[in-house]
């Protein structure tokens, strides 16, 4: 017998290993000595994770313009281990019979189908009568990728070229990502188009190429891709950071385009939830004012901030140049409006609720007179008492009807001057829920007027703002 024909039948015999599933047979001796202990349920896993790219082992990262091939591949070696082995042949004979699935590198005499004569060409290198390796793959080839050579802004394209450098082998496609989105590029040649999106300017990222032949070898090539768009840059000139505005009061901005080639589009200016634009001039530079009214709009103040109408806020300038890039500044105001108001309170339905009545300054304010007004449906059976900031023993007048109360305090001391209560009102709480509002009306019956020990009065009044009884 030759020993080509043994070789055969030792094949035919690893086939029928193979088809009875018989633990314990998969290696063992073959003509000529060499040995395997790679058993057929420790290859499956291996072939399916090569059509992925051998893990990784192939893969060549480089930054530059350039050409990276794959880790050789063997044909025959399904098994990866370098050498030819039994393992390798019954592998390629569970392909044959249909039990793995079908894997190029398998086709070592390149019929284009996997037989018993591609494992008796694996067996026949296991004992020496060919040479190993049967051939060595390449795998696919990255021979151009064309990236825009300016930073990028919105959408760019990237024209991709690989070639397959093994017989027989084919390019399947090209797969480029960029900031986490994948396109594919069917066979080895084509364009694919990204958006850099909401990508910052100035940064660096990474647009990386894997093609992919018939054999499952890949090429990786990864490029850095400058996003474009360094921010322009804003400042608020006016107010300073940590300033006290009262009232109606300018914001200040002076912006400029930071990218070679862009204008600044606008500046949008920000503050108690409202925001007003200056319009760009078409230039890099834009300087411009904007005016807000820290006592006309109390509910917007509100809203961005603690239920006080005082208090610190953001003022926030956002700078957008013509490549859609932003800069943003930011300052901190404390809103100190001369305020007369009813705090915002929450209470229980049915239930008692006390209601401060606050002016955010007392400084020489020795009385007052006013009259407050609230929903009678909402709130009922009001009790007042003097506020904390009023000393004890001042005259305290009042005349009450449904709604509404008329209340004064004269007297010749001086209200404490960091306190701010200087009256409270208590009310039963109704019981539908919801959101019921308490103010002062100036020209009521009792008009509203502040005014010293001399009984002078106190000018300007202060601006008036309503508060909020929320019932729950
Ligand atoms: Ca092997
Ligand atoms: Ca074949």
């Amino acid at each position: 017998m030759s020993r080509y024909r043994s070789v055969g039948l030792a094949a035919v015999s690893l086939l029928v290993v193979v088809l009875a599933g018989v633990p314990g047979c998969h290696g063992g001796e073959v003509a000529g000595g060499a040995s395997s202990a790679v058993s057929p349920s420790a290859i499956a896993p291996h072939a399916a994770s090569f059509q992925g790219g051998r893990d990784g082992a192939d893969t060549n990262d480089v930054t530059a313009l350039g050409v990276a091939t794959c880790a050789g591949a063997l044909l025959g070696d399904l098994n990866g281990d370098g050498s030819p082995g039994v393992g390798d042949a019954i592998a390629i004979l569970r392909i044959v019979v249909g039990l793995s699935p079908a894997n190029p590198l398998a086709d070592c005499d390149a019929t284009g189908a996997t037989t018993v004569s591609d494992a008796i060409i694996v067996l026949r290198c296991v004992v020496g009568l060919e040479l190993w390796p049967v051939r060595e793959l390449f795998g696919p080839r990255i021979v151009a990728v064309v990236v825009p050579e300016e930073p990028v802004r919105g959408v760019f394209d990237i024209t991709v070229q690989a070639l397959a450098q093994d017989a027989n082998v084919t390019m399947v496609r090209i797969d480029c990502t960029f900031n986490g989105t994948t396109q594919s590029i069917d066979g080895g040649e084509g364009t694919v188009g990204f958006d850099t999106g909401s990508l910052a300017g100035g940064t660096i990222q990474q647009f990386t190429v894997v093609a992919v032949d018939s054999y499952g070898l890949t090429a990786t090539q990864t490029y850095d891709i400058t996003v474009a768009g360094i921010p322009p840059t804003v400042s608020i000139t006016a107010p300073a950071d940590g300033a006290n505005v009262e009232g109606a009061f300018d914001v200040n901005v002076i912006g400029r385009a930071q990218e070679p080639g862009a204008t600044l589009a606008k500046i949008d200016v920000t503050f108690g939830g409202h925001t007003q634009m200056i319009d760009g001039a078409g230039t890099a530079d834009l300087v411009g004012t904007v005016q807000f009214d820290s006592l006309v709009d109390l509910a917007a103040i509100a809203a961005v901030g603690p239920a006080v109408v005082n208090g610190q806020y953001y003022v926030t300038a956002v700078a957008t140049d013509s490549l859609g890039t932003t800069g943003q500044a930011q300052i901190i105001v404390t809103v100190n409006n001369y305020l007369l108001h009813p705090e915002n309170v929450t209470a229980l339905a049915g239930q008692s609720v006390r209601v401060p009545i606050l002016l955010t300054d007392t400084t020489n304010v020795t009385g007052f007179s006013m009259t407050i007004v609230w929903d009678a449906s909402c709130l009922t059976g009001v009790s007042v008492e003097l506020g904390s900031a009023v000393p004890p023993g001042a005259l305290l007048l009042r005349t009450w009807y449904p709604g509404a109360l008329t209340v004064a305090v004269a007297g010749t001391t001086l209200f404490s001057p960091w306190d701010e209560e200087i009256l409270a009102l208590t009310f039963t709480a109704g019981t539908t829920t919801g959101d019921t509002a308490i103010w002062i009306d100036p020209a009521g019956s009792t008009p509203l007027a502040f005014a010293d020990r001399d009984f002078e009065p106190i000018w300007p009044l202060p601006a008036l703002a309503p508060g909020t009884v929320t019932i729950q």
